[in-house]
């Protein structure tokens, strides 16, 4: 069985440093199973050829209920936000009639079959859009755009609607174009390790395919079960294994492109180099369907790698968690796939709103995950061992259990990948996803402490520490402007102070487009909004989002 392990790591824990077995983990495994079968995400850890359950492709969010809120409350963003509707046309019932013409049962129109995609996944925005469009190829989007070009309308494009910046969801009337139905694979070449698919591939559905063949997506994150890689590609989706693979922007070796006025821009190059004039899918790399809606991607698929070990360790401090990063770099770097950190808070509310139970004998005020991946078990092991040897030694890590097969490396993932989830329990949830010096990271979820005080109810910090990534939310019982106005700019003047980004992997979006500027220079921002105008003259697509409110 591949993810046996010698005996080492584990007796080295035990005799060493009181570290737990993860005995615990049957009696998680139990509380969660069948409740939340999108973290099956972890199935892309497997290279034991175990046969994993079939699970459905949604996210639970649809059915959670927040302390105050129920989901015919969240209100239009236009209100809460107070934004302007741009001078765009009014859909007319000719409109309607043109699309049913040219693809008739894939039109939607009724208010209820809608409201899913008029509404974001933290429940914070919510557009009114009147039609949902659900095309098959990439000449039907472009007949769509070139149609809506023509008309004056605007268009939000939408993958799975995972987004957390609200740029997923229209903010008035904005059509929306979905890929749910652009989902077919068309082809992997198992030489090079490129797989090549239309853009409303479910991530997961991607991976599994690739692990049929050996290989695996160089990305992965807890909304895996759910968001398309055409999303993925247009958010340049970081996730918890780009300490590894890297970003995107070098594994997407090619994609095509339907620009505003409905031209397809052909760039679904499958080759690894290639210097014919500028890049030019990088635009649409990150750029959140603003310059082009996305219909296929060419990306570079790794090996799956043979062995994968899980370890799941408690900290007394964050310096010590620091510490533990450091070491991990030194003494695991080759095979080092997953760096992650979370405070104990977020382990509270996984325990209060979720029933996770924590897999350590105690609880500590940090928590880290390391995961292992390489192709030799005996000689990922070994280092492991060091590595934790080395830091029970100096006591970094006070305690620690590490998942020897893929039901306990499961659990431990999910325990990670659940956050954002417990986090929706809690109340109205104020995100904030920054780079920083990974120095400072937590620095910032201390300064909000004190900052907020009392006005707000909690304020956890985790996140992909090996990118300097670091997930700051805040919560409070229901939304309050004030408070947030005292969240931003306060939050982006810190992050931009030290030296960071404002968006680390989630985009600017709706929420967040008019910060640009903690993080980009005017001349940077100002060649956005030329470039926008240029591939876009009348701005429809995906109003309000990614660039600041001009007049340009
Ligand atoms: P959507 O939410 O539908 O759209 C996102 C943006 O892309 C929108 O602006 C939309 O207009 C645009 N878009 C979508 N499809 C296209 C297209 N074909 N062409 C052009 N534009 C398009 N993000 C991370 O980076 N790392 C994480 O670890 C991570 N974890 C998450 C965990 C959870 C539980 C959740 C709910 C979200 C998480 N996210 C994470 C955020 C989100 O999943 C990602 O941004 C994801 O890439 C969005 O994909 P999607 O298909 O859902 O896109
Ligand atoms: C994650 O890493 C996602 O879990 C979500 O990027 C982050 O909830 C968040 O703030
Ligand atoms: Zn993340």
């Amino acid at each position: 069985m591949i993810f046996s392990r010698t005996r080492q790591v584990t007796d080295c824990f035990r005799l060493c440093h009181k570290f737990t077995q993860v005995r615990k983990l049957s009696t998680t495994t139990k509380l969660r199973q069948g409740r939340y079968g999108w973290h099956r995400a972890l199935a892309s850890h497997s290279n034991t050829g175990l046969a994993l359950p079939t699970l459905p492709n949604v996210l639970p969010h649809r059915s959670l209920q927040t302390s105050n809120q129920s989901l015919s409350d969240v209100e239009l963003t236009a209100v809460r936000y107070g934004v302007e509707r741009g001078n765009y046309s009014e859909l007319t019932d000719a409109d309607v009639k043109f699309f049913q013409d040219m693809m008739p049962s894939r039109v939607i129109t009724d208010e209820d079959d809608l409201a899913g995609n008029n509404r974001d996944w933290l429940r914070m925005c919510r557009g009114s859009s009147k039609l949902l469009l659900k095309p098959k190829t990439t000449e039907e989007v472009s007949k769509i755009l070139s149609y809506c070009n023509d008309r004056n309308l605007a268009v939000v494009p939408q993958g799975g609607n995972t987004g957390l910046v609200g740029g997923s969801v229209p903010v008035f009337d904005e059509i929306i174009i979905s890929t749910a139905l652009m989902n077919n694979i068309i082809s992997l070449d198992e030489l090079s390790g490129v797989l090549t698919c239309q853009a409303g591939c479910v991530l997961e559905n991607l991976d599994q395919y690739a692990e049929d063949r050996g290989f695996m997506m160089p990305l992965d994150l807890g909304a895996k079960g759910s968001c398309h890689i055409g999303g993925n590609v247009s958010t340049n989706a970081g996730g918890i294994r780009l300490v590894r693979y890297g970003s995107l922007h070098g594994s997407v070796l090619g994609l095509e492109a339907v620009l505003a006025d409905g031209t397809v821009v052909d760039c679904l190059s499958p080759i690894r180099k290639d210097n014919t004039g500028y890049d030019l899918k990088q635009l649409f790399i990150g750029a959140e369907g603003t310059l082009g809606m996305v219909t296929a991607v060419s990306i570079l698929c790794p090996r799956r790698p043979k062995s994968v070990n899980v370890a799941f360790l408690g900290c007394n401090s964050f310096d010590d968690v620091l510490a533990t990063f450091r070491n991990a770099k030194e003494m695991l770097e080759e095979v080092l796939s997953a760096f992650e950190f979370l405070d104990n808070t977020c382990m509270m509310m996984l325990k209060n709103y979720l029933k996770m139970t924590n897999p350590l004998s105690a609880d500590y005020p940090f928590y880290v995950l390391v995961e292992t991946s390489g192709s030799n078990a005996t000689h990922d092991e070994e280092k492991l061992n060091a590595f934790l040897e080395t830091t029970m030694a100096t006591e970094s890590v006070v305690d620690g259990t590490v998942a020897t097969d893929i039901t306990k490396i499961k659990t431990i993932w999910s325990l990670r990948e659940s956050i954002a989830e417990a986090l929706m329990h809690d109340g109205t949830v104020y995100k904030y996803d920054v780079s920083l010096p990974t120095d400072k990271i937590y620095s910032l979820v201390e300064a909000m402490q004190t900052h907020l005080g009392d006005d707000v109810k909690n304020v956890v910090g985790y996140g992909h520490l090996a990118d300097g990534n670091l997930h700051l939310n805040m919560t409070s019982p229901s939304h309050s402007s004030e408070l947030l106005a005292k969240i931003e700019p306060y939050v982006y003047e810190w992050v931009s102070k030290h030296h960071g980004s404002i968006s680390a992997e989630h985009g600017l979006g709706f929420k967040k487009r008019n910060y640009i500027h903690y993080s980009k220079s005017d001349a940077a921002v100002k060649l956005m909004l030329q470039m926008k105008k240029m591939m876009d003259p009348k701005g429809i697509l995906n109003p309000y989002k990614t660039l600041p409110d001009s007049d340009m």
